[in-house]
């Protein structure tokens, strides 16, 4: 409560009163929580362990099939979040299964969506009637408004997170979903086809056709994961964020979709980050190593498989026990598109 108000005025505390039932409200008296003088996420730093998430996922394969989920998939609630579908203010993240011999019927949606292939081999998704096979560590993306559907031909379970822009879309209420007729979408194109066109640094010529996000559906965790070796190689580091590459779409140089970044990064064993902050919000799939963030004065612990959750606007600091590579999407690219994104380096 500030001197402005109600508390120190009954007769303006009155006049709020008349206010209410014409649905008016006095500025000056919210005005504070309107203009921040730096952000406040609402989200709290939370790491989910993978392994307190697989046995109760794979549990969910013996209750519900693939098919009558739709998509069998645990969501990653963030603790001040629950039941809105966020692990972060403006990012949803969950983790999805899919079984020997299932099917993932097709559909499209305006939502943006990544997959991180965390666990299997061999299950596959189509985009817009192409398959990109999955291996650990792979991106998939599967476009805005682009038909999909997930199936598992190999014989074991695959696991990956689903990131999407579930949050964002809501926000500005563009939510659209389809569903194809058959559970499976026509193949169109050889699996392979997209990364050969377009994932060799070199574009088909005289092709025209607008790219809001990458038509790379795949990229292969043995490419990205050479090129951080490289990196480490030839020496020198970013005390800030170690070696670190981000997926891009090849036909722009720009972020790989439209609404979130994504990136993949080399902490060599003991090396520690100096502290850092950003308004993207973060999520965190640890693919190699562990380690601990301490992330808006909260210490968390992470090894393989864990996914973890960086707000917007917390100061980060990695401490890398083993040699580690961390797999992360955030929501860097809407806000520099809309001119709003910031980044603090070190303690200032
Ligand atoms: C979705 O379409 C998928 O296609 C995964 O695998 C997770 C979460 C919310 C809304 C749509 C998928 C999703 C989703």
């Amino acid at each position: 409560m500030n001197d402005k108000g109600a508390g120190c005025h009954p007769e303006r505390a009155e006049y709020y009163a008349r206010l209410t039932p014409h649905n008016l409200a006095p500025l000056w008296e919210d005005l504070g929580n309107l203009l921040l003088r730096a952000p406040k996420p609402e989200a709290v730093p939370h790491v989910w362990p993978y392994a307190d998430v697989r046995p109760l996922l794979l549990e969910s394969g013996d209750l519900i099939t693939a098919e009558e989920a739709e998509r069998r998939v645990l969501i990653l609630e963030n603790p001040a979040l629950t039941g809105r579908a966020c692990a972060t203010d403006t990012l949803y993240a969950g983790l999805q299964l899919i079984l020997p011999g299932e099917i993932a019927p097709a559909h499209r949606h305006t939502q943006s969506a990544l997959r991180y292939i965390i666990e299997g081999s061999g299950a596959y998704t189509a985009v817009d009637g192409e398959k990109a096979y999955m291996e650990e560590g792979d991106l998939i993306l599967t476009p805005s408004w682009t038909w999909h559907d997930h199936g598992n031909t190999s014989d074991g379970p695959t696991v990956w997170l689903d990131g999407l822009d579930i949050p964002i879309l809501r926000f500005m209420t563009t939510t659209f979903v389809e569903h194809y007729a058959d559970p499976v979408y026509p193949e169109t194109r050889p699996s392979g086809d997209s990364l050969a066109r377009y994932g060799a640094n070199m574009l088909p010529v005289n092709e025209t056709r607008a790219q809001t996000s990458s038509p790379v559906f795949r990229y292969p965790y043995e490419r990205s994961r050479e090129a951080l070796e490289k990196m480490r190689q030839a020496g020198g580091i970013d005390p800030y964020q170690g070696h670190k590459l981000e997926y891009i779409n090849p036909a722009t140089g720009g972020a790989a979709m439209p609404t979130m970044s994504s990136f993949l990064q080399l902490l060599p064993k003991g090396f520690k980050t100096e502290s850092y902050r950003a308004t993207d919000a973060a999520v965190y799939s640890v693919v190699e190593g562990a380690g601990t963030v301490r992330v808006g004065g909260v210490d968390l612990a992470w090894g393989k498989r864990d996914t973890f959750a960086v707000p917007a606007w917390m100061p980060h600091v990695f401490d890398a026990s083993e040699d580690s590579v961390l797999f992360s999407f955030s929501d860097r690219v809407m806000q520099q598109s809309l001119g709003l994104w910031r980044e603090q380096r070190g303690n200032q």
